[in-house]
């Protein structure tokens, strides 16, 4: 069934808040991995006012869903979401990057509520999520694991994959967020994965592609889970790196992000602008 766009409306206007949390932690902090952040906001957005069965009062509950930032160098777009669906305060944004902060760079289970397990080695979050994914069998709960595209040379990923079908996890989506980059340049060129649904589904999932960036298509794909019954399921998701930020889409080098003054004025003035206006950004 088709997603109603007032409802579809309305969550990009949550992701638009989200995109500022991320730019508010970067005043904070100083710098960030926004790129990567950015670029799977819709999809975290998705997940944590749509899709996932889940409580901000009680983070722990056992037949919750579970969210693994597998490419734990994106959790400032997980804290945003945390934050805005009200499991801290939003006050705690304002610690990124500062010395005992809650928020590290890399996301730390034992300091924030609705972090499910420590990240950013890449190539670990899916093995962690077949490992939980199993555990859950029956339970009703789900597992949902956001991966880098650069993240995909990671030779565990595919020990996971190949376990995932194994198991039959119907319980588990892998969501690549494709935006064509990763630290140093395009993937394709540094180490080429593509075609990424096919590899899946050679390896034994149901695969398919979409607009990471569409909200409509994202919500869709979610909502019409497992795609195919007794398999894992990959969405690879077709995402700008950077989105949002207009000066910064698309370009390698704000995969960490440093900015100027006046830089971080432009980009708090346009994500207001966005939630001002609403709609896709
Ligand atoms: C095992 C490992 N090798 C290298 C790195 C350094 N590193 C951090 S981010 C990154 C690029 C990841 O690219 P991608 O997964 O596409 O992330 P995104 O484009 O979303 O930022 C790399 C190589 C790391 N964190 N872990
Ligand atoms: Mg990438």
């Amino acid at each position: 069934m088709p997603v109603k766009p007032e409802a579809v409306k309305e969550l990009e206007r949550e992701a638009a808040k989200c995109r500022r949390n991320i730019v508010r932690m970067i005043r904070s902090g100083g710098a960030g991995h926004m790129g990567g952040a950015m670029s799977c906001m819709d999809i975290l957005t998705a997940l944590y006012f749509r899709v996932m069965n889940i409580d901000p009062k009680d983070p722990r509950k056992p037949d919750r869903d579970r969210f693994i930032m597998s490419a734990g160098h994106k959790c400032m777009a997980q804290y945003a979401a945390l934050a805005e669906r009200g499991f801290f305060d939003k006050s705690l944004l304002d610690t990124y990057g500062k010395l005992g902060t809650k928020l590290p760079g890399h996301p730390d289970m034992h300091k924030l509520p609705g972090v499910e397990a420590n990240t950013g080695a890449l190539g670990h979050g899916l093995s962690i999520s077949v490992g939980m994914a199993i555990g859950l069998r029956g339970s009703g709960a789900r597992v949902f694991t956001v991966m880098g595209d650069g993240e995909l040379p990671e030779g565990s990923n595919w020990e996971a994959a190949a376990a995932a079908a194994h198991y039959g996890l119907e319980n588990l989506t892998a969501l690549v967020d494709d935006n064509g980059l990763q630290i140093s340049g395009r993937t394709a060129e540094v180490m080429n994965m593509e075609p990424i649904g096919r590899r899946f589904a050679a390896f034994g999932w149901a695969a398919r592609d979409i607009d990471g960036n569409d909200m409509s298509q994202v919500v869709e794909a979610l909502e019409n889970l497992p795609l195919e019954k007794s398999r894992p399921t990959a969405i690879i998701a077709h995402t700008v790196k950077s989105k949002g930020l207009t000066f910064a889409e698309g370009k390698t080098e704000y995969h960490y992000w440093k900015p100027n003054d006046g830089e971080l004025s432009a980009a708090e003035r346009e994500l207001d602008e966005a939630i001002r206006i609403g709609g896709a950004l």
